[in-house]
């Protein structure tokens, strides 16, 4: 009898230690898989963040004033504490029934899922880590179970079995080298991001030799509901086909410049800071903006004339395009024109005053005043090859984009909003137009069809930005509201009407918003 309590203690311990070991699977491979999606799909960051956000702000001050700046380490102490207790508790469900233990699985990896969707930077794809995780923890769950019922009095007949033990034992170790082999493999994955991380965060920039000018301040309209004309960094547009953020570490960066020119050459990272460095102010746009879309924003950038780069090169006869290729292989043609033309296309690095961020192209990229980003604007830029159209085509060419990709000239309303509901009375009505390399010389709005009307224009920034405008519509009778805009560049040339969808070369047509007064 005694000898079989201990026995019964003994298989208990073992089903514990085989929910702790799928734990340990879960976790492992989930942190493994999400270094190919968001930061936060890893199921124990976005559970630890989503309970930073949910803390109740006395319980949150309280941590703080216990721990200090190792709040967050106490989280995690705290969460690992309870992730234990919960994995083994679940393993000893599993002496009593694998299924019942599975279910409690799934119950927990949807809270991890759920705290993974809650982040904001995640999508429903940022989930395959705590899926894959959860199937995995399944597997190692079930079997461990059925190897520690071999050692159980309660199931088997002759748990005193070694061959048994030595199995049960054998899996679990098995399940343990998984789990730590998967975190270890994630650590070096992410190794030369944080040089690339610890290389940005260290790099002082240098002073432009020719910095731009000062913003004027009449160029932000003091509007509530308009864009700030800067756009920070940090809610800059991004778009591009990168699953994962490269890390490239400037001191193993190179340019390479090649094809069709007199004088190959590569480019450090060092040789281009030496340069003389040029200050721009550039309205970057995708050609998948819809009409009175947000993929459009505005910076500052630091960076070395193209034209320069290319000078050195010297193109030979019969080159018309530049084949610019990143380091994760997304590519770019833009006319060799544009590239030499006078207009400030940039090897960018800096980006409003400090290096560009990781996801807009760090340590360089290129930036080209009126061509949508897609054919222009390469980040994380490794390659720039002087070729022809006739012989090279770009990611995007060869999926059904345009080979080339002027800017439109467009407008939009940004504030009242669609849909949105304003007091009767005065309503100012508010937007940005941009037609980057011509600049934009008038804005009309039109107010339920009726005739078209001279906007107010913000000051402008060069021809290379947008500008804002403002309309004051002095009375606003209550009920269903339209107002249109359309601008007009320096040449006195008017923004088509002709509604384009983005594919293949962007959208045209007027901006239209809809809104109601009270
Ligand atoms: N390496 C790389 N560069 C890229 C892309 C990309 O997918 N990969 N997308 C381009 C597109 S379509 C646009 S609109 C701009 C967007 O730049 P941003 O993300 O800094 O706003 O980057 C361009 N450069
Ligand atoms: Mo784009």
């Amino acid at each position: 009898m005694k000898e079989t309590t201990t026995r019964s203690l003994g298989a208990r311990g073992a089903y514990a230690l085989a929910g702790l070991c799928s734990a340990g699977v879960l976790f492992g491979v989930a942190q493994l898989a999400s270094a190919f999606f968001a930061a936060s799909s890893a199921p124990m960051v976005a559970l630890g963040s989503a309970v930073i956000d949910f803390t109740p702000p006395w319980l949150k001050d309280l941590a703080i004033s216990l721990f200090g700046t190792n709040d967050k380490l106490a989280l995690f102490v705290s969460m690992g504490a309870v992730a234990i207790v919960l994995a083994a508790l679940i393993g000893m469900l599993g002496r009593r029934s694998t299924a019942a233990a599975s279910t409690a699985v799934l119950v927990l990896a949807g809270i991890l899922g759920a705290a993974v969707i809650s982040r904001s930077a995640t999508g429903p794809l940022d989930l395959v880590p705590t899926v894959l995780g959860t199937v995995a923890a399944l597997f190692t769950l079930r079997w461990l179970c059925s190897l520690a019922a071999r050692l159980d009095p309660a199931h088997c007949d002759d748990p005193s079995d070694g061959v048994a033990r030595r199995n049960f034992m054998f899996g679990a170790a098995g399940s343990v080298v998984l789990a730590a082999g998967a975190v270890f493999l994630s650590r070096s994955l992410s190794a030369t991001r944080n040089a690339a991380d610890l290389a940005r965060k260290a790099l002082r920039l240098p002073a432009a030799r020719t910095p731009a000018p000062a913003v004027p301040p009449g160029a932000q309209l003091q509007l509530a509901g308009m864009p700030r004309f800067i756009t920070p960094n940090q809610d800059f547009y991004r778009i591009d086909t990168a699953l994962t953020v490269p890390g490239v570490d400037p001191a193993q960066w190179s340019l390479r410049v090649h094809g069709l020119v007199e004088h190959e050459f590569t480019m450090s990272f060092q040789e281009l800071l030496d340069q003389e460095l040029v200050e721009h102010y550039l309205t970057l746009t995708c050609v998948s903006n819809p009409v009175g879309g947000d993929l459009v924003g505005n910076a500052k950038w630091l960076g070395y004339p193209l034209r320069e780069v290319l000078a050195r090169a010297k193109p030979t006869a019969g080159a018309d395009m530049v084949l610019s290729t990143s380091i994760d292989g997304f590519s770019a043609s833009t006319p060799l024109e544009a590239l030499t033309d006078g207009r400030m296309a940039l090897l960018a690095v800096g980006m409003n005053g400090e290096p560009l961020p990781m996801e807009h192209g760090f340590p360089v990229r290129m930036v080209v005043p009126g061509l949508y980003g897609y054919v222009s604007a390469t980040k994380w830029v490794v390659d720039l090859e002087v070729t022809r159209f006739a012989d090279k085509a770009a990611y995007w060419t060869t999926r059904g984009w345009s080979e080339r990709g002027p800017v439109k000239m467009s407008s939009r309303v940004d504030t009242p909003q669609s849909f949105a509901t304003v007091p009767a009375g005065r309503v100012d009505i508010g937007g940005s137009a941009w037609a980057q390399t011509r600049g934009i010389s008038r804005v009309q709005v039109s107010i339920d069809g009726g005739q078209w009307r001279d906007a107010e224009l913000a000051d402008a920034a060069g021809l290379d930005t947008w500008r804002q405008w403002s309309y004051r519509w002095e009375q606003a009778a209550p009920g269903l509201h339209a107002v249109a805009v359309r601008a007009y560049d320096l040449s006195g040339k008017l923004q088509t009407e002709e509604r384009a969808d983005p594919v293949p070369d962007g959208s045209s047509g007027w901006h239209r918003v809809q809104f109601t007064v009270e």
